[in-house]
């Protein structure tokens, strides 16, 4: 080794140790936070649900459990069709009615007489989840099933041997023969049985199921443990939305906290459980022929995008397929027209190419991380800051009404208020705010036309954090 070589080695193990000492540690978590498993589900954005089985045949909601087995006879079931509307639409994955209140599983249950395998459909050799499953795969969609714990079929319904039972049915489907389920969806509904009495769930056992044959599965139910109910079935998320709540002495159905907490989720609560926004793109969970006509429109759909997936909530919209076992024309055609409205406004972020300034906690942490396209990378302010503003200088003045905020989830949701100002001469004025952002907020202003943009995080409940910030033009 020469002199002048060793000199430049150890320059430049200086020059690293002190560029090292100089990025700070990134922000502590904060309170409740997601496991990687809710962070990737969250992304997710958009799922659909199919509600199907003998009420798609008998034109009822909730089946009795009475319904012969024969009344299950799609004409032309064609999964991939589902999985290829579903891609093509913009959703990440499915979630089925493998089994509904009414009993019928749509897969050959062993521990069940009221399934596919005793209808004539496919010669009794049927199984929906296995043909959905493997479409999701092939369509590169991720498969979730629904699973009713009310069971009107069931004689054991009613007696503590039904919980024994209810989990051989879980373990049939979680067994891993429909490959990795990405979540399991526990209605929470409790209704009398065919003998007229209610079942105790044992709702500790079943989540100790879905967990050991699934570990990777978001639970929804009321009250999580992955993921909770918004409160409705109309397609809104509260304004303000916390995905943490405080769990403890609730239960999924009568036992869980009041709707307006579910909607809103709790300040500061104890656990990570966000919400899940399921709604209809008809009026009914189950097809009709005679709701056809009244399919959702593109603009209802884009109003309960921005209320759900724009008010940091997961969209779970329900397109239920026909009897022939396809998605009905009219609810595919409405699906490619919304998607084709997300795309127009949300193609061209107005703000790309901006500069960015504003504190940070320094180095790895700038303001301008909010542009860039690394999930990974984020503003951050110094610890203790509580508030802070950043400021945008767009190349050109855009005209835009709608702004998206995002926040760094894996470190916890932190910010309470926050407003949008643009410059009016030499003031700042105010042309929107929120409360909450969490994942992802989408703010509806009156169209304004700036060539600077304020962000200002009025509070937060630890350093503010932001990894994501949009400005869009709606026209719908
Ligand atoms: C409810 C059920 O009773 C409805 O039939 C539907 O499945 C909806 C998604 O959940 O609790």
């Amino acid at each position: 080794m020469n002199s002048r070589f060793s000199f430049a080695s150890a320059l430049a193990v200086i020059m690293l140790a002190s560029a090292v000492s100089c990025t700070p540690e990134p922000p502590e978590p904060f309170g409740a936070c997601p496991s990687p498993e809710q962070v990737a589900w969250q992304q997710m954005e958009m799922n659909m649900f199919c509600h199907f089985g003998p009420n798609t045949f008998s034109g009822a909601e909730w089946g009795d459990g009475t319904e012969p087995e024969n009344i299950f006879n799609p004409t032309s079931l064609d999964c991939l069709q589902w999985a290829a509307t579903a891609r093509a639409a913009g959703f990440k994955g499915i979630i089925i009615t493998a089994k509904h209140h009414d009993g019928f599983c749509l897969w050959p249950s062993p521990e069940s007489d009221h399934t596919v395998a005793r209808s004539s459909w496919r010669g009794g050799k049927g199984d929906v989840l296995k043909e959905l499953s493997q479409a999701c795969a092939k369509e590169g969609l991720k498969f979730g099933v629904y699973i009713s714990p009310w069971d009107r079929n069931d004689s054991r319904y009613g007696t503590p041997e039904y919980n024994r039972a209810f989990v051989n049915t879980l373990e049939s489907v979680l067994n891993g023969a429909y490959g990795q389920v990405f979540e399991q969806w526990f209605d929470g509904a409790c209704g009398e049985g065919l003998t007229g009495k209610r079942q105790v769930y044992d709702w500790p056992l079943f989540n100790r199921t879905v967990r050991r044959l699934q570990p990777w599965a978001v639970i929804f139910s009321d009250v999580g443990p992955g993921c909770r109910w918004v409160g409705n079935e109309e397609g809104h998320a509260g304004e303000t939305n916390w995905s943490t709540i405080d769990v403890e002495g609730f239960e999924p159905g009568a036992g869980s906290p009041p709707v307006k907490v579910l909607n809103s989720g709790t300040c500061g609560a104890s656990h990570w459980v966000p919400a899940e926004t399921d709604v209809s793109i008809r009026p009914g969970w189950f097809w009709k022929a005679s709701e056809t006509p009244r399919v959702k429109s593109v603009r209802d759909l884009m109003k309960i995008y921005y209320e759900s997936v724009g008010r940091n909530s997961l969209l779970l919209l329900n397109v239920p397929p026909d009897t022939r076992g396809m998605i009905d024309p009219v609810d595919s055609l409405r699906l490619m027209e919304f998607k084709a409205a997300i795309d127009s406004v949300f193609r061209r972020n107005l703000a790309s190419g901006a500069k960015v300034s504003g504190p940070s906690r320094g180095r790895g942490y700038s303001a301008s991380n909010i542009l860039n396209d690394d999930y990974d990378s984020y503003w951050a302010m110094d610890d203790g800051e509580l508030s802070g503003s950043l400021t945008l200088e767009l190349t050109v003045p855009q005209t835009f009404n709608r702004i998206v905020l995002q926040e760094y989830i894996p470190l916890g949701q932190r910010i309470c208020s926050f407003r949008i100002e643009v410059p009016e001469g030499e003031e700042w004025t105010e042309i929107g705010r929120g409360t909450t952002v969490g994942y992802k907020r989408i703010l509806s202003v009156p169209a304004v036309t700036a060539s600077s943009v304020r962000i200002v995080i009025e509070s937060a409940l630890a350093c503010p954090t932001l990894n994501g910030l949009g400005l869009y033009m709606d026209n719908f």
